[in-house]
């Protein structure tokens, strides 16, 4: 491990990224740019030439992303390949390759074990890997290190190294996630975490914590859960004031004036790339211990898209129609405002379930271009329309220009956009999460 932390200080340390999406692009380009020789080796042959043309695969708003990636392209800092014959030469070997969760719940490491199995033919003596993907606890122990020394005829701590160190990105910020959120640097020894430690503090200007593989595996999966667990609590006392006729945002507003109270926000659902997986993942890895709350919290999340529909169910009902030869218009695709990714989207599956029952659904998002239409016009006719995203473009439209289109005046507040008494006035059929169909606004 001295001899890693020499060349960390020298920069002549070789660095082997594997897998350059959204975690493993940002990280190889900000390691070449601090000084080291960096060999990003990505699946996809596109990607791998869009790179080393110093172009940006990645979609989005990404500050200072595509700048980076040329300076560092051509100064070829930053190389991308598709041979891991590539990283035969690399010291420290980063893995970042997709770790997904299927409908089943449970993760699907093919790509974590098939990057393994690659890396593990032919990576050098004394190499250190760290896996930055999300992963299960028990994950490194149960499947990284015996596919390490199995394919490496190795052993774990004597010919190579590993380290977990989970990553913190998010879209839209891959760049400053990475400089500014502390890290966990899980090492399989003591030297290991402090090598760690010594690489992520060239591109890392947070904490960067000293720990052991299990606890840094536990980390990312138990802060995404314990975000899970807080909305499925804020999602279930929404579902208590609209049986109670009260309003969930003052309640919640009151309660958060008690200290130490930090009641989340109800909603349509819950989507992304992280928070729905994360909790499966936390609970795979400690399947011997009997939880219920954690899966629990999953299930009322993943329940409040049905509940947004049917409660345009019930309004077309109460308009006098059958909701199969209803249309409903949906504001907002994606799965978290002022973004353009629909990764899990709650909107998704309140679409299917309209369609289930026979309705005919139309989608509006102004950050997604096949959906960037003119709402009012897209309104025509419908008989429903549904706030399933909190977008900024959404704060100012005009209810009551909706209002005069549409052949049903129902409207469902899955967002908090519309003050119930707003809507009574211009004459709508309204429904909203946290809000009993009597209840007086904030
Ligand atoms: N949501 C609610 N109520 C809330 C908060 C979120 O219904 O009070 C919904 C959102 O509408 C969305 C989903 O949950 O559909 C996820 O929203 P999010 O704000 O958690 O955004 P994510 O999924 O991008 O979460 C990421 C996570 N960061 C990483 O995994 C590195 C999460 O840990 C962060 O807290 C979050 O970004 C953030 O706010 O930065």
């Amino acid at each position: 491990m001295l001899d890693l932390k020499h060349k960390i200080e020298s920069r002549t340390l070789r660095v082997g990224v594997v897998g350059l999406g959204y975690v493993g692009l940002p990280v190889a380009a900000s390691l070449a740019d601090v000084g080291f020789s960096v060999t990003g080796v990505e699946l996809r042959a596109d990607r791998v030439a869009l790179i080393n043309r110093g172009e940006c695969p990645i979609e989005g708003i990404e500050p200072g992303l595509s700048d980076l990636l040329l300076r560092v392209t051509g100064s070829r800092k930053l190389q991308a390949s598709t041979d891991y014959r590539d990283l035969s030469d690399c010291d420290v070997v980063l893995i970042d390759v997709e770790t997904p969760v299927a409908s089943d719940h449970r993760p699907r490491f093919a790509a974590l074990r098939g990057a393994c199995r690659s890396l593990a033919a032919l990576m050098k003596r004394g190499v250190l890997v760290i896996v930055e993907s999300t992963i299960a606890p028990g994950t490194t122990a149960g499947l990284v290190v015996p596919t390490l020394e199995r394919f490496s005829e190795g052993k774990l701590n004597r010919d190579f190294f590993v380290g977990h160190c989970p990553e913190r990105v998010m879209p839209g910020k891959l760049l400053k996630n990475l400089r500014t959120l502390s890290r966990a640097c899980g090492g399989s020894t003591e030297a290991t975490s402090e090598t760690m430690v010594e690489l992520y503090r060239t591109i890392v200007d947070a904490d960067l914590d000293k720990t052991d593989v299990v606890t840094a595996e536990l980390v990312k999966t138990a802060e995404n859960t314990y975000r899970d667990v807080n909305i499925a609590f804020a999602n279930e006392l929404a579902i208590i004031c609209e049986t109670a006729g009260a309003d969930f945002r003052k309640v919640r507003e009151l309660v958060n004036k008690s200290p130490g109270r930090a009641v989340h926000m109800a909603g349509a659902g819950v989507g992304g790339h992280c928070i729905p997986k994360d909790s499966w993942l936390l609970l795979y890895g400690a399947e011997s211990a009997k939880t219920e709350l954690i899966a629990t919290s999953r299930r009322v999340n993943d329940s409040m898209p049905l509940r947004v529909a049917r409660m345009v169910e019930e309004g077309v009902q109460e308009a006098g129609r059958h909701i199969q030869e209803c249309k409903v218009l949906l504001l907002g695709w994606a799965y978290l405002e002022n973004t353009d990714d629909p990764r899990n989207s709650p909107s998704e599956v309140v679409a299917a379930h309209l369609k289930e029952w026979g309705a005919e659904v139309v989608v509006h998002d102004p950050w997604f271009s096949h959906l960037n239409v003119d709402p009012y016009a897209l309104s025509d006719g419908v008989d429903a329309i549904v706030t399933m995203v909190a977008h900024d473009a959404y704060r100012n439209l005009d209810w009551s220009e909706f209002k005069k289109r549409m052949r049903s005046p129902v409207l469902v507040d899955g967002r908090h956009m519309i003050e119930t008494a707003a809507a009574k006035r211009l004459g709508y059929i309204f429904r909203a999460v946290g809000r009993g169909v009597n209840s007086v606004s904030a």
